[in-house]
């Protein structure tokens, strides 16, 4: 058996955790040789803290073999104490009527508390995945706050689009999904991300050589990844759960899994494809060592790819600055 892991996770209440908990103290994301440690935060409100006590007792009504504690609490700097990840979840959604601008400000308290509780208490190798929306933001925003972790240690998820992208390039070739392959999703986690499919393999070939119906890739794929989110909400009445959960699961493993094998992450940016340096945004990682990634260069793009990529880097600089001066 490996040393117990501790992980923190936000918003341990809400829709994506009652999916992801069960999944990670039953081994699936850090494997079945390392017990876990749950460090659940919620928000002080009762309704909220009793939801979470509820939580806990599914989570012990399951006698996970290799779950070893669960520590649920209100406050930062209790749930992310000397946590190895940090999966930050829990956000405010947007209230009726609320412009974007007041969205991101609001969100931007929470990661700003989040991101200095994080820095102060959490494991000297703590890793921070930020999936609670705006997530590219909501990340930018944390990892400003850190001063001790590096900036790289933050990512935020834009694996769900990923997955989306590869089960509708899978359909339309009539192929597992299994064949599709380095589909990279760009930029924001927002309807202007970009799935460069261009870039992508099915079985090998390129994406362009095997569906050749040009106008179903430019102008049906990319809105219904895009917009994958808000149809999800209309069918259910409820946003993506389990199907997040799993990308989260994901990502995560796809960071703790070294290899030659293409991810899409939103990482701080070092300028690579043009986003602008210093916001997060979504480009092909490969893993180098466990919890260790490089951004992988040198994908060609044409004018259609590039366009696409500054409408969504547009977008994140508009957010970024929209948050100014909350960074300082
Ligand atoms: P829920 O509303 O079911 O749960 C969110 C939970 O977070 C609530 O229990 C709430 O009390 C808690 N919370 C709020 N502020 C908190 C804080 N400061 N500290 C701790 N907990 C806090 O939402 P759920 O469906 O679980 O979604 C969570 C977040 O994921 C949302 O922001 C959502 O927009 C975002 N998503 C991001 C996705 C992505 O691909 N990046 C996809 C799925 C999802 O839409």
């Amino acid at each position: 058996m490996n040393k117990p892991i501790r992980v923190a996770v936000t918003g341990a209440a809400g829709q994506i955790c009652y999916s992801l908990l069960p999944r990670i103290a039953a081994g699936e994301v850090f494997g079945t040789s390392t017990p876990v440690i749950l460090q659940l935060l919620e928000i002080p409100l009762d309704k909220a803290q009793a939801a979470l006590r509820g939580v806990g007792m599914e989570l012990d009504d399951c006698a996970f073999p290799l779950l070893q504690d669960i520590i649920p609490s209100d406050k930062p700097e209790v749930a992310f104490r000397d946590a190895n990840w940090v999966l930050l979840i829990g956000s405010k959604p947007r209230g009726p009527g609320q412009e974007r601008a007041d969205l991101l400000k609001d969100n931007g308290k929470i990661f700003i508390a989040q991101g200095r509780a994080i820095d102060a208490v959490a494991a000297e190798d703590a890793r921070i995945a930020v999936v609670g929306n705006p997530c590219n933001t909501n990340c930018l925003i944390a990892a400003a706050q850190a001063k001790r972790l590096p900036r790289e240690r933050f990512t935020a998820m834009v694996r769900l689009d990923q997955n989306r992208a590869v089960t509708q390039l899978a359909r339309k070739a009539g192929v597992a999904v299994s064949a599709v392959e380095r589909l990279i999703v760009y930029g924001n986690h927002s309807p202007t991300m970009f799935p460069d499919f261009a870039n992508a393999t099915i079985s090998g070939t390129p994406v362009p050589q095997v569906i050749t119906d040009k106008a179903w890739l430019n102008d049906t794929f990319i809105p219904t990844v895009g917009k994958r989110g808000a149809a999800i909400i209309e069918a259910r009445g409820l946003s993506s759960a389990f199907s997040a959960a799993n990308a989260l699961i994901d990502h995560v493993r796809a960071l703790l899994t070294p290899g030659p094998t293409l991810h899409s992450l939103a990482v701080h940016s070092d300028g690579s494809y043009g986003f602008t340096p210093g916001v997060w945004a979504g480009v092909p990682v490969r893993t180098t060592s466990p919890g260790t990634y490089e951004v992988v260069k040198g994908l060609v793009h044409n004018e259609f790819a590039k366009a696409k990529i500054s409408a969504t880097n547009a977008e994140l600089v508009g957010e970024r600055d929209a948050v100014r001066e909350l960074l300082a």
